[in-house]
């Protein structure tokens, strides 16, 4: 970090950012060019020649723009950083120094991606995230590589290209596009029991978040803290939104898939750009080596927790991106994490996913991007000092000079010199064993925390995670995987596998052998997780011509305190025409702003106005589908015409608020309060089209 807020990285970036205002146009050998918008050629109607040098390189530039895209976690979007940590109580258990050096702030760059949709698919499906962090140390990159979820869906590295293959679209047409609720992914899920844990997570509203801003993160493995004497501790990395845990409604991320397909994305860079800088905490579960085993579960299978009752996440430091990239191909595109790059005082397990990463994100860097200099490109360029004997291959960048590019050496002065104290040595792990291709039998036990998972859910995160396996399992085609993910799920709970049976036409099986150990971990639900904060929240005003326009303006003053975001729209843009004849200025026009696109709605007085909304189709299919959705929904006055307009009954209902024109204050009061709820699951809704 230095004086001026910014960090060494983004001082790093500042020797190749380009400014192009102010300057001429030149070819990609600094030729000024006089015109780019007629090909050369002989007589105004004869062909283009040869010699056009211009066009030549124009359009050959064009023709190579793209590389190929991830193959998973193909879309993202991305931001600048820094990590600080609160103290040095973690100096205990790793040399670290960015984890452990409280006046150090280390620059990040941080992605987060949907794993199966291609670069151009929408954010809002239902998905897993990725939460990947770049640390620029003083000893180097740190890559935590992590997801919003904190398991997995297979156990060993070797099964990634199956359970890939059969998550993406299907081969033969390609169909469908960033979704799993097909056919082959089921398939596999049947035939794979380890999945199931994963499988709940994924079929729950984690799957779905409100914002990447509001979610968590998880590195998912065990991995190891390291300290000065080279003493071990096993750790699991969490992120913790300071916004806390949200997520859309499973018919609203549909609809928004198609309203806005940028809509996590966008949220994000409005976010930086408006300046509320999205924070998380990091915390860790730190497990003394000793205790390797003193689980029911196996610290090194990806697809279990470590439930935070047994040992409590730690925190540690915070996470704040401060800044949104100037380019999205040079920065989020180029970016290329590794889970392999480490710093000394963090290492490695023997978990068999982690160490099939390890090989994986270094190949894929190479065809990606295009050879073995990657890493000279500026994102990721570390801050550390990089000198070594690697030389040549396409695209170097720096000019290494001198004849030394070898060790030993004594033409370069024996350099650049190995070891020191700064060294990364590795943990002495003592590994002894037969070559053998066996799963270890402490992994073989695959339902017990999924049913931890289900046991932990309130009443209406079980419901969400019923409607969405009977919406996925009721998009598989072949009646024999339905009933084999039916099969899996008994061993998880009988009613939660009966209530999925009856929603797809199968059987429900007879009840297991094993029944549900009724165990719970309360931090695994998102209920039980709640911040109450209007912070950032969108409130759309519904308006036409007659409404009030001091409550108006009062209600946008009020949210806009909250912290909230407040949108005015009309049925026509630019401003419609007050109670008393002023303007009243419309941000948006309805049809282009969805009410999917909000996370309230309010409706204030102004009898005109409001006898106009309750019979436009428009305005009624906003409140109702908002109502749906368990927004929060709020009424003054006249406004209340238009909740009867969508058959919202008298209530009370959770979260729908209706005040009278004296009481303004305290309608605010508990609009606020209904908004900062996030959503109102709880709500009747099926009574109400939308
Ligand atoms: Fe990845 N993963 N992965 N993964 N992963 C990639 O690397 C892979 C896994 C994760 O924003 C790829 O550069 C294997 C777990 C994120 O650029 C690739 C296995 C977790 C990102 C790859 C896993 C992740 C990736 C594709 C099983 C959570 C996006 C492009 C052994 C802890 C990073 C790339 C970004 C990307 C391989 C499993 C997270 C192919 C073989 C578990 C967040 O290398």
């Amino acid at each position: 970090m230095i004086g001026d807020g910014r960090t060494d990285k983004d001082r790093q970036l500042d020797d190749v950012r380009v400014d192009y205002r102010d300057t001429a146009l030149t070819t990609d050998q600094g030729i000024r060019v006089d015109d780019t918008d007629n090909s050369l050629r002989p007589g105004e109607r004869g062909p283009t020649l040869m010699e056009d040098f211009h066009f030549r390189e124009k359009i050959t530039h064009f023709d190579h723009e793209r590389i190929p895209e991830r193959v998973v976690h193909a879309r993202g979007a991305a931001a600048h950083g820094y990590f600080e940590p609160y103290d040095d109580s973690l100096a205990a258990f790793t040399r670290a120094e960015f984890l452990t050096s409280p006046r150090t702030r280390t620059p990040v760059f941080v992605r987060f991606s949907t794993v199966a949709g291609s670069r151009g698919s929408a954010d809002t499906v239902r998905d897993v995230r990725g939460f990947a962090v770049k640390f620029y140390t003083q000893q180097g990159n740190f890559d935590l590589v992590g997801n919003n979820m904190p398991v997995f869906f297979i156990q060993d590295g070797i099964k990634f290209p199956d359970f890939v293959h059969a998550v993406k679209p299907e081969p033969h047409n390609e169909i469908p596009q960033a979704s799993s609720a097909h056919d082959t992914l089921w398939d596999f899920v049947q035939l794979q029991p380890e999945t199931t844990h994963m499988m709940m997570w994924l079929m729950s509203d984690r799957a779905l978040p409100r914002s990447y801003r509001m979610m968590q993160g998880f590195g998912v493995h065990t991995f190891r803290l390291v300290d000065a004497e080279g003493r071990g501790t096993f750790v699991k990395f969490h992120w913790k939104p300071k916004l806390g845990i949200h997520s859309l409604v499973w018919d609203e991320t549909q609809k928004i898939a198609g309203k806005d397909p940028d809509f996590n994305r966008r949220d994000l860079w409005e976010a930086i750009e408006t300046g509320n800088f999205p924070e998380w905490e990091l915390g860790v579960q730190l497990v003394a080596e000793e205790d390797e085993h003193a689980f029911d579960f196996d610290l090194l299978d990806a697809t279990k927790i470590i439930p935070e009752e047994l040992v409590p996440v730690r925190p540690v430091g915070r996470l704040v991106l401060d800044r949104n990239p100037d380019n999205f191909f040079a920065e989020t595109e180029q970016v290329a994490f590794h889970i392999g790059n480490v710093v000394p005082g963090i290492d490695f397990t023997n978990d068999p996913l982690l160490q099939g990463r390890l090989f994986s994100y270094l190949d894929t860097q190479l065809i990606r991007l295009g050879g073995p200099n990657f890493t000279q490109i500026p994102i990721n360029r570390p801050l550390a000092d990089v000198r070594n004997h690697h030389r040549d291959g396409y695209h170097q960048m720096t000019i290494p000079r001198g004849q030394a590019s070898y060790h030993p050496n004594t033409t370069g002065g024996g350099c650049p010199a190995v070891g020191g104290p700064g060294a990364y040595t590795h943990f002495q792990e003592r590994v002894d064993g037969h070559k053998i291709r066996k799963r270890s039998g402490s992994f073989a036990d695959h339902y017990s925390q999924a049913t931890l998972f289900w046991n932990s859910m309130s009443a209406w995160e079980k419901e969400h995670i019923v409607a969405a396996f009977r919406f996925e399992l009721g998009k598989v085609v072949q009646t024999h995987i339905r009933e084999g993910v039916v099969r899996n799920l008994n061993n998880v709970d009988h009613d939660l596998a009966a209530l999925v049976a009856a929603g797809i036409g199968v059987a429900a099986p007879p009840a297991p052998a094993v029944p549900n150990h009724g165990r719970t971990s309360p931090a695994l639900s998102q209920a039980h997780a709640p911040v109450q904060s209007a912070a950032t929240r969108k409130v759309a005003v519904l308006v036409a011509d007659g409404a009030d326009a001091g409550q108006v303006e009062a209600v946008r003053a009020a949210i806009t305190t909250m912290g909230a975001i407040c949108d005015v729209l009309a049925p026509r843009g630019g401003a419609v025409r007050g109670e008393g004849g002023e303007a009243v200025p419309v941000t948006h026009a309805l049809d282009t702003m969805a009410s999917v696109l909000y996370d309230a709605v309010l409706v204030p007085g102004g009898q005109e106005s409001a006898r106009t909304l309750s019979v436009n189709g428009q305005a009624v299919h906003y409140v109702a589908e908002a109502f749906t959705h368990g927004k929060a929904v709020g009424a003054l006055g006249a406004g209340s015409l238009l909740l009867e307009a969508a058959r919202i009954g008298p209530g009370p209902h959770p979260g729908v608020v209706v005040g009278t024109t004296g009481d303004i204050d305290d309608f605010v009061e508990a609009f606020g309060t209904a908004v900062a709820a996030h959503r109102h699951p709880e709500r009747a809704v099926d009574s109400v089209p939308a």
